[in-house]
This record gives C-alpha cells, structure tokens and sequence, in this order.
C-alpha cells in the first residue's frame, strides 16, 4: 500500500507546485492584459493626423493572440457579439492571431476608403491561396504569381520587367472582365435566357400539372434548374455532356469549399477531396473534347455569341487556355488550366443560392408575392410565338429586362435585401509597395486588412431598424414620395449595402447576377403558383459554412406548385 503512497504524494506536491506556477504566469498575464487594455481604450485619435498607427486589440494568451474561439461553434453570432474584434469600440483594430498581424476595419466610411485603395493593392497572396488550397492549383504553375510582379493595373509597375505574356494577374483580370463586363456579357446572357426559358417552359408544360402537387424541396429543384443553365451558358452543353454528374459533384464540392480552405488534410476528409478529384477531373475531360472537337468554323450563330462556340462554351474558356499555355516554360499544363477554371465556374455559385432565395422569400408571403406580381405583369412584351405558334396554352415569358431592371421597386428591394441578409464574405485587401490610407490611420504594406460584408449588413448606425435586421425586410429599400408612388433606393447605403465588393476588385459578375436573379424570379412567378407546406430550411452557418457568399440553404422547403391560374 505505502509503495502506492509514495508515487501518489509526489504527484500531489508536484501538481500543487505545477499549480502555483500557473498562478502567477496567470496574473501575469492578466496584468499584462489589463495594461494593453487601458492602452487600447486611451488611445486617442488626433484627427488632424493621417498616419497613425491603428489601436492594438489587447490579447490575452501570447501565442492564440486575439483567436476567437467562439468563432468555431457559431461564427455569425461571434461576428455580431458586441464585445469582439469584429465589433469593438474602435472601428479599425490591429488584431494578432497566432503570431500574424491583421487589420480588421468596419464602418462605411473605413469600406469606402479601403475600395478606394484597391487600385494600390495586391491580391496574388489570397488568388495563390484560394487556388491552392481550394480548387487545387499546381504550386509549379502558381509560381507564375511569384514571379509576377507587374501589378493587376493596366500599366505595369515601372520596376517590373516582367514579360506582357507572363502579367498573369493582369491577364486573368481583363479576360474576367471581357467576359463579365465588356463583350462577352450579352452573348452569355442570351444563351442563360434562352436555356432557362426552355427549361421552365419543360417543367410547365411536361413536370406540373393544373392541380397543387407536393415537391420534397424547391431549393434543390431552383438550384438545378439555375445550375444547369448557367453552366450552359458558361461551359457549352460539352461539360454535362462528357460528364453528366458534374452538377452532384459540384454541389458536393460547394458543401465542402471551407473543408478545403482550412487545409484539412485528404484523409480526414476523404469524400470531399473525391468530390473535388471528380469536378476537376470532369473539367478536364470536357476541355479535352473543346481541343479535339472546336474548329474556327464552329462558332454560333447570332445573339448566341459569334465568338463562342458549343464546345467551349465561350471564348472566354478558349481564350485563357491559349493564354496560359504561353505563359512561362508551360508551368500552367491542362490539369492547372481545369482547376482555375474551376475556381471560375465555382464564382457563379452565388447567384444559384440568391436565386433560391429571393423565390422563398417571395412565395411564402402572398401579400409581396401579389405586389412584385404586379410590378412584373408590366415588364412583359408581347410574346414572339403568341401568333399562331404552338406554345400559346403556355404564358408569355417574354420580359423586357430593362424595365424589370428599372421599374420593379418592390422586386428590385427583395433582390437588395435578399443579398443583405445572406451574403457572409471577407472582403481582403492588401497594400502592394506602399502603405494603406484608411484616414486617420496607415496600414502597412504587406499586411491583410479585412472586411466583412456580415458586420456591414448588421450595422445598426448605417440602416433603417424599423424591423430588426435579422429579419428580411424588403422596405428598409423602399421609399415612399408624398403621392404615394414607391421607390426603390440605395441612397445612403454606399459602404454599407456592400454584396459585391467595391473598388477595382469590385465583383466582375455583379451585373450578369442581378440580370439572372431578378429575370429567373419573374419567369418562375408567371409560369407557377407556389404555396410553403413545411419550412425547414436555415442558413449553412456553422464553421464549415460561413464566410464563402451568399449561404447555402441546409434543410428543405416542402412545397405545393401548380401552373399558375391568373398567368398572363
Ligand atoms: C449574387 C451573386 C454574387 C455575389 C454576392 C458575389 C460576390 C463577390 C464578392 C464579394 C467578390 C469579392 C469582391 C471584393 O473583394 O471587393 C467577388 C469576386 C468575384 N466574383 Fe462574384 N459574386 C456574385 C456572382 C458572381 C458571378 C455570377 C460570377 C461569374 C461567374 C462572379 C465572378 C467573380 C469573380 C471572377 C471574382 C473575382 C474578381 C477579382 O478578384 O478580380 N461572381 N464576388
Ligand atoms: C495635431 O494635434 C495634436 C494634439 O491634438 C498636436 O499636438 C499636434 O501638434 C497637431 N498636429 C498638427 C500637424 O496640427
Ligand atoms: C440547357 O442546358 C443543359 C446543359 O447543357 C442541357 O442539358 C439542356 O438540354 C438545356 N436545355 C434546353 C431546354 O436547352
Ligand atoms: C461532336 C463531335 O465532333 N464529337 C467528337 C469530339 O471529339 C471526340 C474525341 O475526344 C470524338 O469521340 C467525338 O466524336
């Protein structure tokens, strides 16, 4: 017995002297906490200065630094907690997380200084790490990237004498906005309408019937039906052709985007790298068939894009692969060129889930549903076959976009609202060769500043909080004139309202989202009533989920459709 003692006594003196060690390393710590914390709150801003240094938010544990463990069980509500480094009393913050420097910043002013500096910012460390970690990327072809240092503007930087054909960060940015902001935008467009006017016209006149009939889940049947005519537009039919399970393994593949980012490795996670060994092995497989199939003879014809063609899609596909392969000593070969176009095609995820959104948001409340109705019935045109053409029993979907662009202020207001309450993105800038002006404060070069749209679209200073900003509220974009007539506005709302970015690195694909969403909602009220049985559905939030866009819908939406009766 008295052998057992001696080990267990010895234990004891030994934890108890182990005990006092962390007391006094405890409130050592706390007294050097308590120091960093009345520095932080009396630091004083001289508003005549613009270079100070940003506040240090105090820490507590040397190395965790200001890591916020709360975020791992429930980022949005540790984001929107009062008390910490998003939301603390001082609107820019110099944060430390094991052992690196970051800015976090908030206010619409600060957003709007930070899109101000995008022009002197270099984006190459979050573009590398995004198409590694993410869409698996090549380390060999990357290091194009390290050896770009002409800058993403127009002129190269006057140091540089990188190559014209290797600026990769300049040649990738201008062939986005070729495609999502200049020449390429109305052919995409009018092959995006005119994939989903067939496909609706399919579900009206082959899926529904007259009568009310029970769907297990209108998310899942919006998304496909949006999904497959996006990536026809994007891709061509080749991709869905040489692969027909993309889509499964691309939702599979967007369920597990933060799997990959936070660099978990394969085999603690082996079904998400499958998925993403799939999607890119079917991007692969279908760029393939683009080289062995696509002749300059092939091209479209008309308002389908006479520069595209049906196997690769657009030429924007075509175009960057030719461009790639002239970079460097062929360090981009055909896997890196598929996985960054990948990374591309994965973009347009967001406008999938906003769609869904704004149509459950819409059908489960029969008053705005009758409202936006109304607007809509006046943006149609009358419709191409509705003289002696076959289609007549099927209703006109024949919408002039530019009036459900402009004069729609109720649908326009749950577009705005839709993307306020469900869009969670950082918004990550860093200065290039020069310092960061966010007035009064300087931020070094080479440091990440970070935004969050979440933060911006909670302030409480910058929005009407007549109904609670968690809630959907169409009217916070309403305004009504002393005759009554309602508007829609934005007035105020610059570096608040921020979905898309801003500055150069604005989203190039704003424009092309908000024509998809708002033309896709129109056709779906016309052509089906649609009433909410069993709401089961909530924002993908949790660690996994947060942070990549707008929020992917977990759970289901039960729903009775039927073509719609009143159609017009
Ligand atoms: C509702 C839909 C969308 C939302 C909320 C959204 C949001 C964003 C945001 C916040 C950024 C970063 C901007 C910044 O840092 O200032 C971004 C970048 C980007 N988006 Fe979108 N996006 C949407 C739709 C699309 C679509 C449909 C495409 C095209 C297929 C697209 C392509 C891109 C690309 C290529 C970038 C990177 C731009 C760059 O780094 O230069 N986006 N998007
Ligand atoms: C700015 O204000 C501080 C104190 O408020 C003062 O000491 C300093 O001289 C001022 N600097 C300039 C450039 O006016
Ligand atoms: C829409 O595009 C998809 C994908 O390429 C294709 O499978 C489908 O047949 C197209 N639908 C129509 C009606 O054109
Ligand atoms: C439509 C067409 O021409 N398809 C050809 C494309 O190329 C593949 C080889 O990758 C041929 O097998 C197809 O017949």
């Amino acid at each position: 017995m008295a052998a057992g003692l001696i080990p267990s006594v010895a234990a004891n003196i030994g934890a108890g002297w182990g005990l006092c060690l962390l007391t006094l390393l405890a409130t050592a710590l706390w007294l050097r906490y308590r120091a960093n914390v009345e520095k932080f709150t009396a630091q004083k801003d001289a508003n005549n200065g613009t270079n100070l240094p940003a506040p240090k938010f105090p820490y507590f544990f040397p190395i965790l630094g200001s890591l916020p463990l709360a975020y791992l069980w429930n980022p949005k509500s540790l984001v929107l907690n009062p008390n910490n480094i998003f939301q603390g009393p001082k609107p820019v913050v110099h944060v430390k997380i094991l052992h690196q420097d970051f800015y976090l910043l908030r206010g619409a002013e600060n957003l709007k200084s930070l899109f101000r500096a995008s022009w002197a910012c270099t984006h190459v460390a979050f573009v590398k790490f995004a198409l590694s970690y993410a869409f698996g990327t090549s380390a060999k072809a990357l290091s194009l990237y390290d050896r770009d240092d002409s800058g993403a503007n127009h002129a190269p930087h006057p140091d540089s004498t990188v190559e014209a054909r290797n600026r990769i960060d300049f040649l990738v940015d201008q062939s986005n906005h070729r495609l999502l902001e200049g020449p390429g935008l109305n052919p995409l467009w009018n092959r995006y309408l005119d994939n989903i006017t067939n496909q609706l016209r399919s579900l009206y006149d082959k899926d529904v019937g007259t009568e009310w009939e029970s769907r297990h889940d209108f998310m899942d049947l919006m998304t496909n039906q949006v999904t497959l005519a996006i990536l026809d537009a994007l891709c061509g039919p080749g991709l869905l052709k040489t692969s027909p399970d993309f889509m499964h393994h691309f939702l599979e593949f967007d369920k597990n985007l933060q799997t990959y980012m936070q660099g978990m490795p394969w085999f603690l996670a082996p079904r998400a790298y499958l998925a993403r060994r799939r999607v890119l092995k079917a991007v692969r497989d279908w760029q393939q068939y683009a080289r062995d199939n696509y002749t300059s003879s092939t091209h479209y014809k008309g308002d389908a894009g006479q520069n595209d063609d049906p196997f690769w899609g657009s030429s924007y596909f075509r175009e960057r692969h030719d461009m790639f392969l002239q970079m460097g000593q062929g360090e981009y070969d055909h896997a890196a060129i598929a996985s960054s176009d990948f990374g591309f095609i994965w973009a347009m995820r967001n406008t999938i889930t906003a769609t869904c959104w704004t149509l459950y948001e819409i059908y489960r409340d029969p008053d705005l549903l009758s409202t936006v109705r109304s607007e809509i019935s006046c943006c149609l045109a009358p419709s191409p076959s509705a003289s002696g053409g076959s289609e007549c029993s099927s209703p006109n979907l024949n919408f002039n976009l530019d009036a459900l662009l402009r004069s729609c202020p109720t649908l326009s207001a749950v577009y705005a609202e839709t993307l306020r309450l469900r869009t969670h993105f950082y918004l990550v800038r860093m200065g290039d060769r020069s310092p960061l002006s966010i007035p009064p404060y300087t931020i070094p070069p080479r440091k990440a500043v970070v935004a969050l749209t979440t933060v911006a679209h909670f302030d409480q200073s910058a929005w009407n909080t007549e109904r609670p900003l968690d809630e959907f509220w169409p009217g916070r974009f309403l305004k009504t004139d002393d005759e009554g007539k309602v508007a829609f506005s934005t007035k105020g709302l610059e570096g608040s309202w921020v979905p898309y970015g801003g500055g150069s690195r604005q989203c190039p694909g704003r424009h092309f989202a908000k024509r998809q969403i708002l033309m896709t909602t129109a056709m779906m009220l016309n052509l089906f009533d649609v009433e909410v049985v069993e709401d089961k559905v909530a924002e993908h939030l949790d660690l996994w989920g947060f942070g990549s866009g707008v929020s992917r819908p977990v759970g289901r939406v039960g729903v009775r459709i039927r073509r719609r009766r009143d159609a017009v």
